[in-house]
């Protein structure tokens, strides 16, 4: 694979090709530092009550990423933020479905559904946002999951895989090119919103250090394994120019 991407990239060069191939090159061949531009977004996904200790569905360090997001919002001219918020009884819950438990799978119209213990209601001081972070200069918030009977990972699109949130045509309308995202979980809601960004024309960065994962059966892995076949990109916050 490497040995194939040299001669890719040598042959490109060797026919004047290297410029426009520029970062293509650049995030293939160095690790490299990046600088959002007015064309950057950052995406805070899901840093909520529920999600750090103390909350209804805690990822273990959770609270770990806000420092690291309050740290990098000041590089970020555009900012959303988003919020997991179900209904009562909502269908990802276990507890919406006799003789299920939490972190089982259960078949749904839709496809496969993890199903987990309550959280995020609407309106419920679980499913505010981390009362640390400090995120001012964010211009949208966006909610997700709010129909009753299906779920949202993704930022962009709900499990059903065709209604839309919005995003997408909030962010192209902008003029925005490339996300940054960030948040909890790494391989549930933060994976989900990449990959759907990438399809969406995105390119895609995922800051590690500022994700938590919930890690379930092997969950994290997986979710990376797919995320950089799709060319989302793994960066550290410390890759990122104010
Ligand atoms: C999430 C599980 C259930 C997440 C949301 O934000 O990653 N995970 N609901
Ligand atoms: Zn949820």
């Amino acid at each position: 694979m490497h040995r194939r991407s040299f001669v890719a990239r040598s042959a490109a060069t060797a026919l004047g090709l290297a410029g426009g191939l520029g970062s293509l090159s650049l995030n293939a061949f160095a690790a490299g530092r990046v600088k959002p531009d007015g064309k950057s977004a950052l995406l805070v996904i899901d840093v909520q009550n529920c999600f750090v200790d103390g909350g209804t569905l805690p990822v273990k360090g959770g609270a770990e990423v806000v420092p690291v997001i309050n740290r990098i919002a000041g590089a970020f001219a555009n900012i959303v933020v988003t919020q997991d918020w179900h209904t009562p009884g909502h269908a990802s819950f276990a507890s919406a479905h006799a003789g299920q438990k939490p972190f089982s799978s259960i078949k749904l119209s839709y496809g496969n559904q993890v199903l987990w213990p309550d959280h995020c209601v609407q309106g419920t001081d679980d499913a505010a946002l981390h009362k640390d972070l400090q995120l001012p200069t964010a211009q949208l918030v966006i909610r997700k999951g709010f129909n009753k009977g299906v779920d949202s990972y993704s930022a962009f699109e709900e499990a059903d895989r065709k209604t839309p949130t919005g995003l997408g045509g909030y962010l192209k309308q902008r003029g925005i090119r490339t996300v940054y995202v960030a948040g909890l979980a790494t391989d549930f809601c933060v994976a989900w919103t990449a990959l759907d960004a990438r399809k969406a024309g995105f390119e895609v960065y995922v800051i590690e250090d500022a994700t938590r994962a919930i890690d379930l059966n092997g969950s994290l892995a997986a979710a990376w394994k797919q995320m950089t076949a799709k060319g989302v990109r793994r960066i550290q916050s410390g890759d990122i120019d104010a």
